[in-house]
């Protein structure tokens, strides 16, 4: 992209060449001539994975056009960017979303069929790309989809690990984590552009030097420059973005981690293999494996060099290739807000300090300046274990010229402290960017809400808790910093794709455009009184049903009951999550029949579906994913509860899973203790596919229950404030289960061993944490939670009630769009004065 520009003698290579033809014919040329010529196989000697290489190339090139064309557009006309700073993309299956974005499903699926093939066979290939851990991840995933539909000029920048999170596999019950190598068949939705990489430095030293000033008043200054000690590549893959039938295509640009050199020749020729590839297996290592660990940060070096790796890759690629060549580097902000999704990209902060000062020449004030109109931060949780501290020792080893960065920051910063406190010291040490207990240490989210425009939480009740609770020393200081912009989810991807049959209902109710306009499922309210439009939202709900008994069927040979409740809980294994109140649910319920206490036709038939991945290090998560793998098996075993009490939890929970779940869900389950969970997503996925919350008041539930009505959802439990309470003055579950007898029979079910073949110690993990910690007040919410449930079940045995509350929960959750969430971001936070 040096010289002077190409100016092509052939008119033809200045746009992109035409668009192949939206027609059964074209399509099914396109994809035989990808077929033949790309893969190389004939039709008849092809295999599936062929065939759905083939098929991904084909739609492929039906984006392509906009894409170049959407990239033309924001280079002949920049505006201000959005850059997506995220170490997690749980982008999910890629092709359902592409065909439906160019809305060619129906040509293809007829295209295909002329050839003898089926588009839902090759379409189930697709080994989904689980480059994150949960919410966090699917969240960034759901705002690149709303940005592109909104056509809002985004890149999205990451990290392309070679293993997502791991394929969770069960053995006698036990989790056991596979691998997950999502590209070893190929990756068709990915453009490698090798030829652009970007040089990362780590380790070293710094070095000071006297210059003059730039000024040419002949006075000098000291400055500081960073000598790396080794050298990493990072190769940028493109992935497509494309937005909602609207001709839009934004990017997604994931980094991958080369060595400099492939390896040393010379020791290779004299035969000690291992030592000549040792430099690349080290940097190739930096991209190799998403870290599994979701809310306890380990503080591992490959995970500093992560960050560092991808960010770096980031700011360099935006400043030097994204930008207009000499665009005045003062007037970045105006071109580019980066968000920081958490504090997994905050180094990016004394990145780009360095960047500004040591490469590009600014002075500290001018650098500064800059830095700080530049990133917003968003904070996703409120356990403080869960906050990123990295210790001094390791950053000023790994990366000796942002330790500087720092500690100036920090200096200034403490200053300005002190002059608005004077005499405060205690508030000074808790503000400060670097903690001296228990170990010398940055703190991650200190250095964000220091440098950052803005600070938010991602549901009301969190951004609240952030500025009262995680950092009201900060919110004191800046109240105006603290915003908050609850979550959302693309209603693309988690009803038009996941549910066609209710999307089909709403359309033909409705018409066309809700998917965009998530408000408009509004004008469904009146239909709640409608008796035909009960009885259609009713059957799509029985036939999510069906497809998901035929699903677990075939894919864990899993079989469930033809009829009853389906209540759900899907998320990560978390105790503040307190999959163990579920369970002691059904095991109460299952202790009651077969003891005599409960008639069995007393109870509504349920099937409880879990699905949750444990963290590998985490081992009371673990054990309570053995625990509920027995309970499962024991209670489908028996006879006694046949037909009534059905426990299903099928492996490897992810998005391709869930958009399986979720529209056959009868009830969802929330029920974290409050002042736990951030906000939740999958809570907001479930109302707006007509199932119920039964959920405590915590994170987004807060607003969903304040949208859809008392009257359709179940809350239960402590609030935070009682929560708090109970916390000062002093739990003591132990107490709790001594006092209640219907509590005291199901833990002591569980701790005699009936649901471990006998074996007392097998349950006995989660049973002791239960009775002598429970961190997260099981005991102290079931009988509230218990009840709840009774009420739950009265309600279901009215169908027509039922499906009422249903209909109106659909009808009231538009807001929940992430569309909703990317324009409170853009005018909050990204665009404040452009309304
Ligand atoms: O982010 C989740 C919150 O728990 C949830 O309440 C919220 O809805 C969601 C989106 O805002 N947090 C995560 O998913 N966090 C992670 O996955 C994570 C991953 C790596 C880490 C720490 C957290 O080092």
């Amino acid at each position: 992209t040096t010289g002077p520009a190409l100016e092509p003698a052939n008119p033809l290579a200045k746009a992109p060449v035409g668009r192949p033809p939206r027609t059964v014919d074209g399509f099914a040329r396109e994809f035989l001539r990808e077929l033949n010529f790309g893969e190389g196989v004939a039709l008849s000697r092809s295999s599936q994975n062929d065939q759905y290489l083939a098929l991904a190339r084909t739609i492929r090139h039906y984006l392509m056009a906009d894409w170049l064309e959407t990239a033309r557009r924001r280079r002949e006309h920049p505006t201000k960017m959005v850059g997506y700073l995220s170490a997690e993309y749980l982008l999910g299956r890629q092709m359902g979303n592409a065909l439906l974005a160019t809305d060619l499903g129906a040509i293809a699926d007829q295209a295909l069929r002329s050839l003898g093939l089926d588009l839902r066979t090759l379409r189930a290939q697709e080994v989904e790309p689980g480059l994150g851990n949960g919410g966090l991840g699917r969240l960034a995933a759901c705002f690149v989809d709303s940005l592109a539909t909104m056509d809002v000029p985004c890149i999205g920048y990451g990290i392309r690990y070679e293993y997502g999170i791991f394929r969770q596999t069960f053995e006698g019950g036990r989790q056991v984590e596979v691998p997950d190598s999502w590209l070893s068949l190929g990756g068709p939705w990915e453009f490698p552009h090798p030829d652009r990489a970007v040089t990362v430095g780590f380790g070293g030293s710094t070095e000071t030097f006297v210059e003059e000033t730039a000024d040419g008043s002949g006075h000098q200054i000291t400055r500081s420059r960073w000598v790396p000690a080794w050298n990493v590549l990072g190769v940028p893959y493109h992935y497509m973005v494309p937005g909602y039938q609207n001709g839009v295509v934004n990017t997604l640009r994931l980094w991958s981690a080369r060595a400099t050199q492939a390896f040393d020749l010379q020791i290779f020729n004299s035969g000690d293999y291992a030592t000549a590839v040792r430099a690349q297996t080290f940097a190739e290592n930096i991209s190799k494996v998403l870290y599994p660990e979701d809310s306890t940060p380990q503080g591992r070096e490959l995970r500093l060099q992560q960050q560092y790796f991808f960010v770096a890759c980031s700011l360099k690629d935006f400043i030097d290739r994204t930008l207009e060549k000499d665009f005045d580097l003062h007037r970045l902000p105006e071109r580019i807000i980066f968000q920081l999704n958490d504090t997994h990209p905050v180094i990016a902060i004394p990145e780009m300090m360095r960047l500004l000062m040591d490469e590009h020449g600014m002075e500290w004030d001018e650098a500064w300046s800059v830095t700080q109109r530049c990133f917003a931060y968003t904070c996703h949780t409120l356990l403080p274990e869960a906050l990123e501290v990295w210790p001094v020792e390791l950053v000023g080893r790994l990366l000796p010229r942002h330790l500087e960065i720092i500690y100036r920051i920090n200096e200034e910063f403490l200053e300005t402290v002190r002059e608005t406190f004077p005499g405060d010291e205690l508030r000074v040490r808790r503000m400060s960017i670097i903690q001296d207990h228990p170990e010398r240490a940055v703190r991650m989210a200190n250095l964000a809400t220091v440098a950052g425009v803005k600070v938010n939480g991602v549901a009301e009740l969190h951004s609240q808790l952030l500025r009262d609770k995680v950092l009201p020393d900060f919110s004191e200081l800046w109240p105006d910093k603290f915003t908050n912009v609850t979550n959302g989810v693309t209603p693309r991807r988690f009803i038009r794709l996941a549910n066609p049959t209710l999307s089909q209902l709403i359309t033909d109710t409705i018409g066309v455009g809700w998917e965009t306009k998530l408000e408009r499922l509004e004008s469904l309210e009146p239909y709640a009184e409608d008796e035909e439009f009960r009885e259609r939202f009713a059957a799509a709900k029985q036939a999510n049903k069906t497809r998901l008994r035929e699903l677990l069927a075939v894919r864990d040979g899993i079989e469930l009951p033809e009829h009853g409740m389906v209540d759900v809980m899907v998320k990560r294994l978390h105790e503040y999550k307190r999959q163990t109140l579920k369970l002691l649910h059904i095991v109460s319920l299952y202790e009651q029949i077969i003891s005599g206490k409960v008639a069995k036709d007393a109870i509504v038939p349920r099937t409880f579906v879990f699905g949750a991945k444990a963290a590998p290090g985490y081992h009371m998560a673990k054990e309570i994913i053995y625990l509920i793998n027995s309970v499962a098996a024991t209670v489908n075993a028996d006879e006694r509860v046949k037909g009534v009490l059905t426990v299903a939890f099928p492996a490897n929970y992810n998005v391709t899973l869930a958009n399986k779940l979720i529209p056959a869900a009868d009830l969802s389950e929330q029920i974290s203790l409050a002042g736990k969970e951030a906000s939740g997503t999958g809570n907001m996925k479930f109302a707006l596919n007509g199932a119920l919350t039964i959920g405590t008041d915590d994170g987004a539930n807060v607003e969903i229950r304040k949208l859809v009505g008392d009257d359709n959802f179940f809350l239960f439990g402590m609030d935070e404030p009682q929560v708090a309470a109970l916390q000062a003055k002093g739990y003591v579950p132990s107490a709790v289960y001594e006092s209640n007898p219907q509590l005291r029979s199901a833990i002591d079910l569980i701790a005699s061993g009936h649901f471990t073949g006998g074996d007392r110690g097998l349950a006995a993990t989660v049973v002791d944490d239960l009775l002598y910690n429970d961190r997260f007040m099981t005991l102290a919410d079931f009988q509230s939670y218990i009840d709840v449930q009774g009420e739950v079940d009265e309600a279901y045995r009215d169908q027509e009630r039922w499906t009422r509350s249903a209909i109106l929960n659909v009808a009231r959750s538009g807001f929940f769009s992430s569309d909703r969430s990317m324009k409170d971001y853009l005018r909050r936070i990204w665009m404040p004065t452009h309304d």
